[in-house]
C-alpha cells in the first residue's frame, strides 16, 4: 500500500499551484512589503511605477471593497497595511502586471515613507511592556503553593527554545480567476480551504458561495499553511476581482522565508520539586510565547502548550501560566506539534536539571513519574488506555538499554575528544483540535454507473498520505478493488465549512465521514441486491471482493452489475456524510474538560556522538517504541514517524532562526538556515506497539502526523549528556537549538565564567 500520489510525483506529473495550465491573459501579482519592523505609514508613493510598461494595476488598502481584515481568532491583522506596519515582510501594496519580473521589479520600486517606532523582538521585553495578544491562561492541578514543603529537592531555571522554518517544498502561492456572476475561483496551496473562502468573501464583500476554493494537493504544509496560506490566496482573488483577469502569485523561497511566520520561540521559567523517591511533587511553569506582530493561531498554540506542559508524566500539583507576547516579527504560526513541543521541552529540561542536582540519571526521574491509567492531566482529563509505561518498558528491553549505557560509559572513559550521549524521551500527545467545535468533517462519495468511485472530503493531501488512507477506507468498507477509488481535490463547493487539515486529525475525521458515506451506499446496494436476487432478507447479504454473497455463498451478482441495476431502479448511488468527534468538551473558564478523543504515547531512545574539539555531532541512532493504535497503513505511518523525528531533531539542534536588532531575518536562505539532510539523519528503528486497538480512531488506528515530532527533544538531551561527559561540573544553560557553535561555547568557555549558550 503506497501513497496515492507517488507515481505521479516521481514522473513529475503531479500538479501544484504553479503547474496548472493557465489561460491566456494571465496576470502576475507581486507584493510590496514593509522593510521596517515597526512604524507609521506616512506616504505610499506609486508614481514611479504606475506608468511602467506592463503594469496593469496597483492596489493598496483603500482599494479593498470589503473589510481589510484577515485575522482568524483575533481580528488584528490587515491584508494590506494602511496606517502602520508591525513587521518586516508585512504586505503594503500589490502590483499586477503582464509578467512576473515586471510585477516584482515594480513592487520593489514603490516608495513607502515610514516613521520609525521602537522595535521589540524579545517575548519577555514585550511582556514587560504589557504587549499581550490575548489575556494569559493558567492551568491548575492540586495546590502548588502548599506543595514545596513536601519536597526534598527544589530546582528553578529558565529554558529557551527557538523558532523553526517550515520549509515546505512548494512555497506559498495561489491562482485566482473571475467566474460568472462576479464570483472568484481560487486554486490555493492551503491546509484550510474554508479559511481562504471565508476571508476572501470578507475582503471582497461577497457571500461565501461566490468564492470557490480548490486544492489539488499541496507540496507540504507542516502547519505553515494552516493560517498563512490565506493572505496570498486573497491577494490573488482581489487582483482577479479588480482586473477581471486570472492572476497568479507564487512566492520565491527567500520571499516566503522572510514574509511568513515560523514556529513560536518560547522563553520559560520553571520550578520543580521532588522527593527522595524521585517523585515529582510540584511543577510551576510560566511560558512566554513570541507571537510576532498579530495573533494568527497563537492563542490556540498557547493553549496546546498548556495542555502538554507535563508531557507524559503525572504530577499532582501543577500551575502553568502562559503569555502570548506581541513582538515585531512576522506572526508566528502553527507548526507540527502546535505549541506542544515547546511545553514538553520545558518539563524535560526541568527533569534534566533536577537529575543533575540529585546526581542521578534523568531517565530515573522520567520513569518514576510516567502517567498511569486514570491519572489526571492538569486540564482534568483522565488518562485512558494509557500506554506510557508499556512503551517505555518495551523500549528498554527491546533495545538492550543496560548494555548500551555500559558501552557508552566505556567509550567515554576511553576517549578524550569524542563523547557519546544517550537520552530517553517519552511522549504523550492529545488528539483532537483543542477548540472542540473544529472537530468535524464530511465526505461526499459517488458510485458511478461503471462501478468506479469518487471520494471528496475536507482533507488536504500534503504528502502525509491522507488520500491513500481515505481510499483504503472506501475500498475496505465497500469491499471493492482500490483501483476503483479516486480521491478528488479538496473543494469548498463540494465539501463546505471544513476545518483545516491539521491537528493530525484528517484521517480520523474525514476517514470516519468517508466510512459512514460508504456504509450508507452499501446499505442501499444490499437492499437492491436482495430485490435483484429475489431474496426477502437483506441482513444475510454481503459484498466481498466485488461479488454479492448470500448466507456466505457466492451469487452471480457482481459489483458492476449490481451498481448498474441499482441505478436503473432509480436508487441514489451517492452519499454525503458528516462526522463530529463524540464526548469531547472543554470549559475555558474552569480550564477543565475532556478535550481529546485519545492520547498517543511512545518512547524513544536517542544516541549521539559529539566531536568535542570541533563542536560537531552525529546522531548514531533513534530507537522507538510507538503506539500507532492498530495501523492500517504501516508504510505511511512509519514514514510519518521518521519524517517527524528528523524534523524534531532539526528544531532542537541545527535549525536556527536569527534576526538582527532591527528584526531583519538573517537566516533567509538554505545557506544560512541549516536543515537536516541525508548525512544528518540517523538510523531510525521503530517498533509498532503490539495489541493496541484504539476505539476512537479510524479503523482502530491512532493519528500519526505530529506526535513523533516530539521525540526530537531527546536529541537535545543526548547532546547535553555527551557534553556532561566531557565537562562534568559545568552548569549548562538550556537553550535550543544546540547548534555546533553553541556546543563549542559550552565545552570551552572558561571554567569560572557562567556557561553561555
Ligand atoms: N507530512 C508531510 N509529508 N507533509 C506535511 O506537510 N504536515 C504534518 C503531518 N505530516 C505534513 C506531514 C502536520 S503539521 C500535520 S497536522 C499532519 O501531517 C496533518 O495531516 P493528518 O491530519 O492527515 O495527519
Ligand atoms: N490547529 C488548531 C492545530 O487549530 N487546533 C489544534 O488544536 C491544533 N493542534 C495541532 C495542530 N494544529
Ligand atoms: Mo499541523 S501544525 O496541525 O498543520
Amino acid at each position: 500500500m503506497k501513497n496515492y500520489d507517488i507515481e505521479r510525483h516521481v514522473r513529475g506529473e503531479s500538479q501544484f499551484v504553479d503547474d496548472i495550465s493557465y489561460p491566456k491573459g494571465l496576470l502576475y501579482a507581486a507584493v510590496c512589503y514593509s522593510d521596517q519592523a515597526h512604524g507609521e505609514i506616512i506616504n505610499i508613493d506609486i508614481s514611479d511605477v504606475e506608468q511602467v510598461k506592463g503594469i496593469k494595476l496597483i492596489l493598496t488598502a483603500k482599494d479593498i471593497p470589503g473589510e481589510n481584515q484577515i485575522g482568524g481568532i483575533v481580528p488584528d491583522e490587515e491584508l494590506l497595511a494602511e496606517y502602520k506596519v508591525e513587521f518586516i515582510g508585512q504586505p503594503i501594496a500589490i502590483v499586477v502586471a503582464d509578467d512576473q519580473l515586471t510585477a516584482k521589479k515594480a513592487a520593489r520600486k514603490i516608495k513607502v515613507d515610514i516613521k520609525d517606532l521602537p522595535i521589540i523582538t524579545d517575548a519577555r521585553k514585550a511582556y514587560e511592556a504589557g504587549k499581550l495578544i490575548v489575556p494569559p491562561r493558567t492551568f491548575n492541578l492540586g495546590n502548588v503553593d502548599d506543595c514545596w514543603k513536601k519536597c526534598d529537592y527544589i530546582i528553578q531555571g529558565t529554558v529557551e527554545s527557538g523558532g523553526q522554518e517550515h520549509l515546505y517544498l512548494e512555497t506559498q502561492g495561489a491562482f485566482a480567476y473571475p467566474v460568472e456572476g462576479r464570483g472568484i475561483k481560487i486554486i490555493s496551496s492551503t491546509q484550510a480551504p474554508t479559511a481562504v473562502q471565508r476571508v476572501t468573501a470578507r475582503i471582497l464583500n461577497l457571500a461565501m458561495h461566490k468564492i470557490e476554493v480548490d486544492v489539488p494537493r499541496i507540496g507540504g504544509g507542516f502547519g505553515g499553511k494552516e493560517d498563512q496560506a490565506t493572505a496570498w490566496a486573497v491577494i490573488c482573488a482581489l487582483a482577479a476581482y479588480k482586473t477581471k483577469y486570472p492572476v497568479k502569485l507564487i512566492l520565491s523561497r527567500q520571499e516566503d522565508m522572510r514574509a511568513t511566520g515560523k514556529r513560536h520561540p518560547y522563553t520559560s521559567d520553571f520550578k520543580i520539586g521532588l522527593n527522595k523517591k524521585k517523585k515529582i511533587i510540584g511543577y510551576e511553569v510560566t511560558f512566554y510565547q513570541n507571537a510576532g506582530a498579530a495573533a494568527d493561531l497563537s492563542p490556540a498554540i498557547l493553549e496546546r502548550t498548556l495542555f502538554h506542559c507535563t508531557n507524559s508524566y503525572y504530577i499532582p500539583n501543577v500551575k502553568a501560566t502562559a503569555y502570548s507576547c506581541k513582538t515585531n516579527l512576522p506572526p508566528n504560526t502553527a507548526f507540527r506539534g502546535f505549541g506542544g513541543p515547546q511545553g514538553m521541552f520545558v518539563i524535560e529540561s526541568a527533569m534534566y536539571k533536577a537529575a543533575e542536582k540529585m546526581g542521578i540519571d534523568t531517565s530515573e526521574i522520567q520513569n518514576a513519574n510516567l502517567i498511569k491509567e486514570n491519572d489526571e492531566f492538569p486540564y482534568g482529563q483522565k488518562a485512558e488506555n494509557c500506554n506510557a509505561l508499556i512503551t517505555w518498558k518495551r523500549a528498554e528491553a527491546k533495545y538492550s538499554i543496560k548494555k548500551t549505557k555500559d558501552d557508552i560509559k566505556k567509550f567515554n572513559d576511553k576517549n578524550d575528544m569524542y563523547k557519546k550521549g544517550i537520552a530517553f524521551i517519552p511522549i504523550c500527545f492529545g488528539i483532537s483540535f483543542t477548540n472542540t467545535s473544529m472537530n468535524q468533517a464530511s465526505a461526499l462519495v459517488h458510485v458511478y454507473t461503471d462501478g468506479s468511485v469518487s471520494v471528496s472530503t475536507a482533507a488536504v493531501e500534503m504528502g502525509q498520505g491522507v488520500n491513500e488512507k481515505i481510499r483504503q477506507i472506501a475500498t475496505e468498507t465497500l469491499s471493492i478493488n482500490i483501483d476503483r477509488i479516486k480521491t478528488e481535490t479538496t473543494n469548498t463547493t463540494r465539501i463546505a465549512n471544513t476545518s483545516p487539515t491539521a491537528a493530525s486529525s484528517a484521517a480520523d475525521l474525514n476517514g470516519k465521514a468517508t466510512e459512514q458515506a460508504c456504509n450508507n451506499i452499501l446499505e442501499r446496494l444490499k437492499k437492491s441486491a436482495a430485490e435483484i436476487l429475489n431474496l426477502k432478507a437483506v441482513k444475510n447479504i454481503e459484498i466481498k471482493n466485488e461479488i454479492v454473497y448470500h448466507n456466505g455463498k457466492r451469487t452471480k451478482l457482481s459489483w458492476n452489475e449490481l451498481v448498474k441495476q441499482t441505478n436503473l431502479k432509480r436508487v441514489n448511488l451517492s452519499s454525503h456524510s458528516f462526522y463530529a468527534t463524540p464526548n469531547i468538551y472543554f470549559d475555558r473558564e474552569k480550564e477543565k474538560g475532556n478535550p481529546f478523543a485519545y492520547h498517543v504515547y511512545g518512547t524513544a531512545i536517542i544516541e549521539v556522538t559529539v566531536d568535542c574539539l570541533r563542536g560537531i555531532y552525529k546522531f548514531d541512532s533513534v530507537k522507538v517504541v510507538h503506539d500507532f493504535g492498530k495501523s492500517f497503513n504501516p508504510i505511511i505511518d512509519r514514514g510519518q514517524a521518521e519524517g517527524a523525528i528528523v524534523q524534531g531533531l532539526g528544531w532542537m539542534t541545527i535549525e536556527e532562526v536569527m534576526h538582527d536588532e532591527n528584526a531583519r531575518l538573517l537566516t533567509d536562505s538554505l545557506s544560512t538556515y541549516k536543515v537536516p539532510d541525508m548525512h544528518f539523519t540517523p538510523e531510525i528503528e521503530i517498533e509498532f506497539l503490539k495489541n493496541v486497538e484504539n476505539p476512537m480512531g479510524i479503523f482502530k488506528s491512532k493519528a500519526i502526523g505530529e506526535p513523533p515530532f516530539m521525540y526530537g527533544i531527546g536529541g537535545y538531551f543526548a547532546i547535553m549528556n555527551a557534553l556532561k561527559a566531557f565537562r562534568p561540573n559545568a552548569d549548562f544553560k538550556i537553550s535550543s537549538p544546540i547548534t555546533p557553535e553553541k556546543v563549542l561555547l559550552n565545552l570551552h568557555s572558561k571554567i569560572d565564567e557562567p556557561v553561555t549558550a
